[in-house]
């Protein structure tokens, strides 16, 4: 039988390395699109040894096009938009082009699937961004949006554009709404790789501080590993429907860099409070974590968790790695990069 062939966009990113990696050990023929770069980088791909089996194809959510003429010549099964400008930070700093790719960037994406071939199945990175963290309880696929980012206005977008084909014209076009989910190839600029991140390399005596923002911001923190498998799963469902993936437990983030601290084996004392707020090595008094404004957002998302009993129930799906063993295995790869040498990416 011949194999299937998935064309995986962000192919470069967290996400792309373990969804790709689940895809070849599927049996998956697995086109990876990813954008020209003066610096290309694949070090993810690389550290799930997953790499060699990729067929790398040059690909930008701006471009329609270029878009048009590979899905044309690829003729994928499953196309899988992992892309988009993924920094909730960022997108205020760059509101335009947010919505350039993670909102336009899936209707040009779901026009060529359309007009290629209508049977090929569409998975959107949609995100628990989109709730805005403005109700208390646990979110579902039934509770209504408050985006407070252009990045989450730009995917709500995204989300409704999924749907919209979906309904219109049948394809089989899935969103998957994930809770923020986490792993050692996690980017340095998402909090949770930041902070195991630069810990290890206190550990390891760099001469540096761990620089946050809002300490009680929580999130529904899972691993990515676990996540991949239930994108996989929606798409291949018989019908096509949208989902919450999430871990059904909140942490704030003072609790990460507690966890991080105790796996690296540091103990820590706090003192003052709001942006004078620090954290203190118990054995050598030596500032740790100390606040700084630049890494507070305009709009703040306060608590996420998410209620993934669809998932569960219609998918099958639920996490194996809870939230200790996040951060022990997030710390760890960190520390033992460092103690072999290498540079953290
Ligand atoms: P990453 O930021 O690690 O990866 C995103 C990838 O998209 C990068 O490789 C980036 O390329 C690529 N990209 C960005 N802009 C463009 C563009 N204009 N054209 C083509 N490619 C582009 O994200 P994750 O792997 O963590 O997330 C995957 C998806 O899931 C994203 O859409 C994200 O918004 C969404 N999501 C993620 C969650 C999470 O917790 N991780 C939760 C919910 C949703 P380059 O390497 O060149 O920068
Ligand atoms: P998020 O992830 O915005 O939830 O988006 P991020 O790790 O950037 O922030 C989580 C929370 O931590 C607070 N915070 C800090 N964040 C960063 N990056 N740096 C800091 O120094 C810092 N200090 C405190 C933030 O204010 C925030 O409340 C991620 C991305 O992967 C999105 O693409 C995805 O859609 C959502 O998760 C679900």
């Amino acid at each position: 039988m011949a194999k299937k062939k998935a064309l995986v966009t962000g192919i470069l990113g967290q996400d792309g390395a373990y969804l790709t990696k689940l895809l070849v050990e599927r049996g998956y023929e697995v086109y990876g699109a990813a954008r020209r770069s003066a610096s290309w980088n694949s070090w993810r791909l690389r550290d799930v040894d997953v790499e060699r089996h990729v067929k790398f194809e040059y690909f930008d959510l701006l471009e329609y096009e270029n878009m048009r003429r590979l899905i044309d010549r690829l003729r994928p099964d499953e196309v899988y938009n992992l892309a988009a400008q993924s920094f909730v930070g960022s997108s205020f700093e760059q509101p335009l082009y947010t919505a350039d790719a993670d909102a336009m960037g899936v209707l040009r994406l779901l026009e060529v699937c359309r007009g290629v071939d209508k049977a090929i199945r569409f998975y959107q990175a949609s995100s628990s961004e989109m709730y805005g963290g403005v109700s208390p309880v646990a979110l579902n696929e039934t509770t209504p949006f408050h985006p407070r980012s252009p990045y989450a206005v730009a995917k709500a977008f995204g989300h409704h554009a999924t749907v919209n084909y979906r309904e219109s014209y049948g394809m089989h076009a899935c969103a998957g709404i994930l809770f923020n989910h986490e792993s050692p190839l996690r980017g340095r600029e998402f909090v949770t790789r930041k902070i195991t991140a630069t810990l290890a390399e206190m550990k390891a005596g760099a001469p540096t501080t761990l620089r946050l923002g809002n300490l009680d911001a929580k999130r529904d923190w899972g691993f990515a590993g676990d996540y991949v498998e239930a994108i996989h799963m929606m798409v291949c469902a018989e019908t096509a429907d949208d989902y919450v993936i999430a871990t059904g437990q909140t942490r704030s983030v003072r609790e990460f860099v507690l966890a991080a601290a105790a796996a690296l084996g540091f103990e820590l004392d706090w003192s003052g409070s709001g942006v004078d707020e620090k954290a203190r090595d118990r054995r050598t008094g030596k500032v740790l974590v100390e606040i700084s404004p630049e890494f507070f957002r305009p709009a703040e998302v306060h608590t996420l968790l998410g209620d993934s009993s669809k998932a569960r129930r219609e998918l099958g799906w639920s996490p194996k790695v809870d939230f200790d063993g996040l951060v022990t295995m997030m710390a760890r790869a960190d520390y033992d990069r460092v103690k072999a040498g290498q540079q953290l990416m």
